[in-house]
């Protein structure tokens, strides 16, 4: 899963990717420090995994992980060249969602590009230069779709009403994901737009503040988008401390709690976005591992995601919701007590679930 990280310069977007990675990008108090994009993998924590690997004594264990991008910041009339003009969007055109970090701290020796802390108003900039980079890439396409269109291609011709249809949402102002795509078009060959993403924004609060200011809860409800609040600079901070330190730390500020730690909020919820849930193999060799699935996929999907081999030669898939697994101590209990059960390739897989494909080769 890949996630892009856009805002306003200065917003904290790379302090964020810095507390998420602790890669040490470099985040300072001038506008435009990040210019090329950078990208960081991130393993996600999870708890039931570790459970799953002591018990089974796994000798290696392989998280899941979760790849952010970090750009440079744009400003109003970016679409224009206003900045550095928004070509670094296209380093995040390919990802699966967007984090939008939206500057809500008042420190004031840090400088806001607009000259005040207004988040409302900065989102509503951001949007507007997404939508613009997004009807640039629509117009562009539209441009030689209707050319294939004319020669009779149906491909392009679905195709093409499609583009008009989102072009005139942007023209008004609204994001891509409100036109749906039509069910004979394959979206992948097709332009990758921003403003269709899921999005997740990111409230940059003041030290020891929880609080998510009313008006970006209120727009994310608006849009359909997650939120959730973090003090960026304090987490890339704690980041670079050892567990005990950090803690200590963080109730000194009053800065979350460690049951609910704010990095973990952002991981959490760039997983709800894409409505994903995990699942975890114990293969060979004692390697616990986890992996990621969009919640309604089956055994099949699932066999997909472990390898393309797996899944052609798919046979049926061992099942077992980790906490049964934990409760009898082990497989062969569990096939004892009839909680490890033998599931077909349309088995609707579950969050938790410890599942081993057999498969021919
Ligand atoms: N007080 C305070 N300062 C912060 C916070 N987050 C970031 N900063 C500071 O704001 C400045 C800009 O942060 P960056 O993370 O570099 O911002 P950016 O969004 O990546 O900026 P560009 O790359 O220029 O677009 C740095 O000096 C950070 O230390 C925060 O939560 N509180
Ligand atoms: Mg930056």
């Amino acid at each position: 899963m890949k996630v892009g990280i856009v805002g306003m310069p200065n917003a904290g977007k790379s302090s964020l990717f810095n507390a998420l990675t602790s890669a040490g990008a470099e985040a300072a108090n001038y506008p435009f420090t990040t210019i090329e994009p950078n990208i960081a993998i991130v393993p996600v924590e999870d708890a039931r995994l570790t459970e799953v690997s002591v018990m089974i004594g796994a000798s290696d264990i392989v998280a899941d992980t979760i790849a952010f991008h970090d750009i440079a910041g744009l400003v109003r009339g970016a679409s224009e060249g206003e900045g550095l003009g928004n070509k670094f969007l296209a380093n995040i055109r390919e990802t699966d969602a967007i984090i939008h970090v939206v500057r809500a701290h008042h420190d004031e020796n840090i400088l806001h590009p607009e000259g005040s802390v207004d988040p409302a108003r900065d989102i509503e900039t951001i949007e507007t230069e997404l939508v613009y980079a997004d009807l640039e890439q629509v117009e562009r396409r539209l441009e030689r779709v209707v050319r294939t269109a004319r020669g009779g291609d149906r491909a392009a011709v679905v195709e093409q009403s499609w583009l008009e249809a989102v072009r005139d949402e942007l023209q008004a102002g609204r994001p891509a994901r409100g036109v749906p795509v039509p069910g004979a078009m394959d979206r992948s060959q097709s332009v990758q737009l921003i403003t269709a993403k899921p999005v997740l924004f990111v409230a940059n609060v003041d030290e020891g503040s929880d609080e998510i200011p009313p008006e970006v809860v209120a727009h994310a409800e608006a849009v359909g988008a997650g939120v959730v609040s973090v003090s960026s600079r304090i987490e890339s901070e704690l980041r670079e401390m050892d567990d005990e330190e950090a803690a200590e730390m963080r109730t000194e500020l009053g800065a979350g709690t460690s049951t609910d730690p704010p990095l973990q909020r952002v991981v959490r919820g760039a997983f709800s976005l894409l409505d994903q849930i995990a699942f975890f193999t114990v293969g060979t060799g004692k390697r616990a591992q986890s992996w990621h699935l969009r919640r309604g996929s089956t055994a099949w999907h699932a066999a997909g995601e472990i390898h393309s081999d797996i899944q052609r030669g798919f046979v049926r898939a061992e099942v077992i919701p980790y906490d049964k697994l934990l409760e009898a101590g082990g497989y062969s209990a569990a096939r004892d007590v009839g909680t490890l059960r033998l599931e077909g390739r349309d088995y609707v897989v579950r969050d938790g679930d410890v599942i081993t494909v057999k498969f021919t080769p």
